[in-house]
């Protein structure tokens, strides 16, 4: 197990790398002030049945209380900022090296930080799209009180379904093309930085694992140790924001 303060033995391996995975979760926008889905005390599941709001039965069966779920997530994100790991992730790239960013999450803080052609497998909380003809929309971030009150959803224009934000559900497909990049980074790259995911989410998951399979060295950047069991493995632990300037420097 590799703590946070041999993040200098595996500088030259992120200084020899070609082409550089990042494959990140909730935890690395978590110093944004994002709430992490694990998190026992601010994760939203624990404000929330993910049974009852992040899938398309929870959604028909409340339309209201879902879509001003999703409009307040909007309203928070609009209020954070990218923080430094999402910084020295997008500066990375600025150095001439192959970097792939595929992510777990629905925000923009990885554009925003200057990340370019950003993978997400779960798509994205400032899109939306119709539930009944999957019309993409473009609807404006209501200002909604804090508690995340029922807002009922706009109509389709298209076809008068409801709208529902572009976000994966459980029990939905993962995008396509979002899912055939991820496949193709994890086979390509010879290293794979994980950082900020519990891996419990399939089948994103998978991707560090098939990037393993296929050669790549694994380190995980994460507050809590993740269990390494093979060579070519390491943890980093420590926050993000700390850990990934001081690494990709
Ligand atoms: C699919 C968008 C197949 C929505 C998300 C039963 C029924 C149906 C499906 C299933 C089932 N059982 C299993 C499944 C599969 C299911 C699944 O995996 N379920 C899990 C719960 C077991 N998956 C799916 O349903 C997927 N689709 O399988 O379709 C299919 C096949 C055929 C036909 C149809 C379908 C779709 C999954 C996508 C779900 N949508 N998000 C929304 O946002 O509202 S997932 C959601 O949870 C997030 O996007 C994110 O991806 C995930 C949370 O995971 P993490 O990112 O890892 O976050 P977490 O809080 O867990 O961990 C944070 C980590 O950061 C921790 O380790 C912490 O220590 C660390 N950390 C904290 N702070 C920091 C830090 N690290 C560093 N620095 C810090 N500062
Ligand atoms: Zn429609």
């Amino acid at each position: 197990m590799h703590s946070y303060q041999s993040f200098i033995d595996l500088k030259p391996i992120v200084q020899s790398s070609q082409h550089i995975l990042i494959f990140t979760g909730a935890g690395v926008s978590a110093e944004s002030g994002i709430a992490t889905f694990r998190d026992a005390l601010t994760g939203l599941w624990a404000q929330n049945d993910p049974q009852q709001l992040a899938t398309p039965e929870g959604f028909l069966d409340d339309p209201a209380r879902v879509w001003g779920w999703y409009q307040w997530r909007r309203q928070q994100l609009l209020a954070c900022q990218p923080n430094a790991a999402h910084r020295a992730i997008a500066a990375l790239a600025e150095r001439g090296l192959q970097v792939t960013v595929v992510t777990q999450n629905v925000d923009d803080l990885h554009e925003r930080a200057g990340s370019r052609e950003v993978v997400h497998l779960h798509g994205s909380l400032l899109e939306t799209c119709c539930f009944d003809c999957a019309a993409p929309a473009d609807v404006p971030v209501a200002q909604v009180p804090l508690d995340g009150a029922a807002i009922a959803p706009p109509a389709c224009e298209q076809c008068g379904g409801l709208l529902r934000p572009g976000v994966v559900w459980f029990g939905e497909m993962l995008p396509q093309d979002a899912w055939s990049a991820a496949l193709a980074a994890a086979d390509g790259c010879d290293l794979v930085l994980v950082v900020g995911t519990s891996g419990l989410v399939y089948p994103a998951a998978q991707i560090p694992q098939l990037a393993w399979e296929s050669g790549a060295t694994v380190v995980h950047v994460n507050t809590d140790p993740v269990p390494v069991a093979a060579e070519r493995e390491y943890c980093l632990v420590g926050p993000a924001g700390e850990v990934l300037p001081a690494l990709l420097s």
